[in-house]
């Protein structure tokens, strides 16, 4: 039987979990798939140990429910994964999502009649929904990957990857552990491990840049400091660059003295987190003054680690600080100074397989009894193109056969009615997700309310809009280092996938207001049609 609402929803992360919420208050229906027991998207699936966000909590929270981000009360200043995957279910009964969810559901196709308008959803449940819109909140980093190493089956003992991690845990006492990868995810994990297992091997193939979190309790008096005053700081971080509060500072770092870039340096690493890259208005568009920011880094890995060699293989030399995702830290490098953890250059000894009883790397193999993949996601495109979508004329796959063409990544020429929150084209990963999650949700729930008050059911972003967008996009990556580093926002981690860099780094705020000039000139760059009646209670909600 096939069911029949107004939207299908595609993921029950905060995303997918705002989006049911706007829709509802529109009196717009919706059935939101997910793939997981439950919400959370990311924080449902990445329990690892040391799990926690790098933007600070007062900030990594929605802003749309006055009540409850005056209700909320974080415990520490960055929220550890089982608080935020709390924080997640709070939301869901409060406002009472789940009676439209349906969890252990994966959607597996979705086709577009372009005689109704309608995109037909499928699920690997059987489920099949008629809906006037799709809304892709499939997530940015929700496609685990484990690279191809040969042997991988013949492996004796356990392995896990840090997406996937068992909802039980995982207890390492007394295990020799290794861990491929030193992204984030293996920079937040590798130092628990590390205190809990008996050794533990780290692969790393490409050292990275990380930053002290310095997290701590979160005050009273510190929470109160945002709640007394969220309104309009929300609203000064929705225009920020990276949505995110961060008090860039807007001098060049070659303009000033040696001491004071050393003490302003000094200052922002003392304050921990990814503010570091604001320290100067030009650490990601000039070499030199990245340089700057690069070599300050690097001297702390080297005071930190007490093994010179060991520190040089930490210390980055390939890629400009901040172009590789910055990670965020507690005690990382600290961590390497224990007699029970090894590093192994996986660059000048690649691992060749996985054996029965370990890693082999080089000519070495190194035994043991658990194995980490901390390898990744293949990121922006990997969750919507495992979904068979076809509009007609093709599928999403092989349109974006040559990387992802979308207009402000929201929509994609040639798929009327689907909408992507946080697509490849959107600031996504370069910001504060929860902001820009917001933002998306609001300008889409906007636009279906939009259509429905105008009699229309059918919007397609053309083809000349998207082309410009694309092009927008690359001339102001390019005018960045960050087309310089090897990263997933390349799509480099992936074999075979196309090259090109996939999240909008013009800044979330300018990206705000070219989004909502965008609709308040009724949709340029889009195409509406269709439909003949006008809901009256989506107009009345419209205007209120
Ligand atoms: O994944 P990654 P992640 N052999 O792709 C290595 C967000 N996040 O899960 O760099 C050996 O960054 C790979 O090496 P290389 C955040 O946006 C946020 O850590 O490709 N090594 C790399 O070192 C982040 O950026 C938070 O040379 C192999 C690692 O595996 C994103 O998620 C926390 C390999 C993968 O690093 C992804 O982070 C965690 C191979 N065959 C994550 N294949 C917070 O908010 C891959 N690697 C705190």
């Amino acid at each position: 039987m096939t069911e029949t609402k107004d939207v299908v929803i595609v993921g029950a992360g905060f995303a997918g979990m705002y989006m049911l919420h706007r829709l509802r208050s529109l009196g717009i229906s919706a059935r939101v798939f997910e793939a997981g027991s439950g919400v959370g998207g990311t924080w449902y699936w990445n329990r690892y140990p040391g799990a926690r966000c790098d933007v600070e909590s007062m900030q990594y929270s929605y802003s749309f429910s006055p009540e409850l981000q005056q209700e909320w009360r974080w415990s520490e200043l960055f929220a550890s994964q089982p608080e935020i995957l709390r924080y997640a279910n709070h939301v869901a009964d409060r406002f009472d999502l789940r009676r439209d969810m349906q969890f252990d559901t994966r959607v597996t196709e979705a086709v577009f009649d372009r005689a109704t308008h309608r995109w037909t959803v499928r699920t690997d449940r059987g489920d099949v929904v008629s809906a006037q819109h799709c809304v892709m909140a499939t997530g940015c980093l929700s496609t685990a990957r484990v690279p191809d190493v040969p042997g991988i089956g013949r492996f004796a003992g356990k392995t896990y990857h840090t997406g996937h991690w068992p909802h039980e845990g995982v207890d390492f006492t007394g295990q020799r552990v290794a861990v491929i990868g030193t992204g984030s995810s293996a920079i937040q994990a590798i130092p628990v491990i590390a205190r809990q297992a008996a050794q533990v091997v780290v692969f790393q193939r490409t050292p990275n840049f990380s930053i002290p979190s310095r997290n701590g309790p979160m005050t009273e008096g510190y929470a109160q400091s945002w709640k007394s005053d969220y309104p309009a700081l929300r609203d000064k971080a929705r225009h920020m660059r990276t949505g995110i509060l961060n008090n860039p500072n807007d001098v060049s770092a070659l303009e000033v003295s040696d001491e004071e870039r050393r003490r302003i340096f000094e200052e922002r690493w003392a304050a921990g987190g990814t503010n570091f890259m604001a320290a100067f208005n030009d650490l990601i568009f000039d070499q030199r003054a990245n340089d700057t920011a690069a070599n300050f880094v690097r001297d702390k890995i080297r005071e930190t680690v007490r093994d010179k060699d060991v520190a040089e293989r930490l210390a980055p030399k390939n890629h400009p600080i901040g172009t590789k995702r910055i990670c965020v830290d507690t005690d990382y490098y600290g961590t390497y100074n224990r007699e029970n953890v090894r590093l192994v250059d996986v660059r000048s000894t690649p691992i060749r397989e996985i054996t029965a009883n370990g890693v082999r790397a080089g000519d070495a193999e190194y035994g043991v009894d658990a194995i980490v993949f901390a390898t990744g996601f293949d990121a922006m495109t990997g969750a919507l193109l495992n979904i068979d979508i076809n509009a007609g004329d093709g599928t999403l796959r092989e349109k974006w056969e040559g990387g992802p063409r979308t207009y402000l990544g929201l929509m994609t020429a040639g798929f009327p009615n689907m909408f992507m929150i946080t697509g490849p084209g959107s600031p996504s990963v370069l910001s504060n997700m929860m902001v820009s999650i917001e933002q998306h949700v609001d300008w889409i729930a906007d636009c279906v309310a939009y259509l429905r008050a105008q009699g229309l059911d059918c919007i397609e972003a053309t083809q000349a809009a998207e082309d410009a967008w694309v092009e927008h996009g690359n001339e102001v990556a390019h005018k960045t280092l960050y087309p310089l580093a090897n990263s997933w926002y390349m799509g480099v981690n992936i074999p075979g996938k196309p090259q090109v860099f996939m999240p909008y780094i013009g800044g979330v705020g300018a990206y705000r207001d070219t989004c909502d000039e965008i609709a308040a000139e009724g949709y340029r760059g889009f195409e509406l049609t269709g439909g003949s009646v006008v809901d009256e209670a989506v107009d009345l909600a419209v205007a209120e």
